[in-house]
């Protein structure tokens, strides 16, 4: 707050554009966003080429991007391969499609201990990876972040790119969740 006021003091910010931008990501960008990309990654196999190609250009192609220039490559996990996402150094997020990062990720715990032993972080988020599974660490930082592609999780073939989106956690986008097979209905969602 006090570099804040010093940068308004001296005209080099705008309080209203500082105000607008703080609402934009405590209320539009959220986890919500980057389950949208997922569910339409799931359901359309040339959108996902394009999406794990060039994520940044995929995500302009549906408008999502916003003030945040850096680069955004998506990761996508496979029963072969498991991705997870930290920054070391401080705390870069792909803002764009998740919001605003949850405080373990910013915690020095996480961020030093997933470099060294990112399967025993994992198994602290319940995750048991059998050895035959290779683990990528992917660092982020300022102009070059990730989001996690999950696995479509079995039971919701059939389902809506709406009914989709309800299941797609933040934490599946981070690498820290596998998302639970289906059993039942699917979701009702609004059309
Ligand atoms: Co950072």
């Amino acid at each position: 707050m006090a570099l804040e006021s010093v940068l308004i003091g001296k005209g080099i910010i705008d309080p209203a554009a500082l105000a607008a931008l703080v609402e934009h990501y405590g209320r539009d960008v959220g986890p919500h966003i980057g389950a949208k990309v997922v569910a339409r990654a799931w359901t359309d196999p040339e959108f996902c080429a394009e999406l794990l190609e060039n994520g940044t250009d995929a995500l302009w192609s549906m408008g999502i991007g916003g003030v945040l220039t850096s680069m955004i490559k998506i990761v996508a996990n496979s029963p072969t391969d498991h991705h997870l996402v930290v920054c070391t150094l401080c705390s870069c997020y792909p803002w764009p499609v998740l919001g605003l990062p949850p405080s373990w990720y910013k915690s020095p715990e996480y961020r030093s201990r997933v470099a060294v032993d990112p399967r025993g972080v994992l198994k602290e988020f319940g995750i048991e990876l059998s050895d035959d599974v290779k683990v990528h660490v992917w660092d982020s930082i300022a102009d070059q972040r990730y989001m996690v592609l999950p696995e479509r999780p079995a039971g919701t073939e059939g389902w809506s790119i709406e009914q989709l989106e309800t299941i797609v956690t933040r934490n599946a986008m981070i690498g820290t969740e596998i998302l639970a097979p289906q059993s039942g209905t699917a979701p009702e969602v609004q059309a």
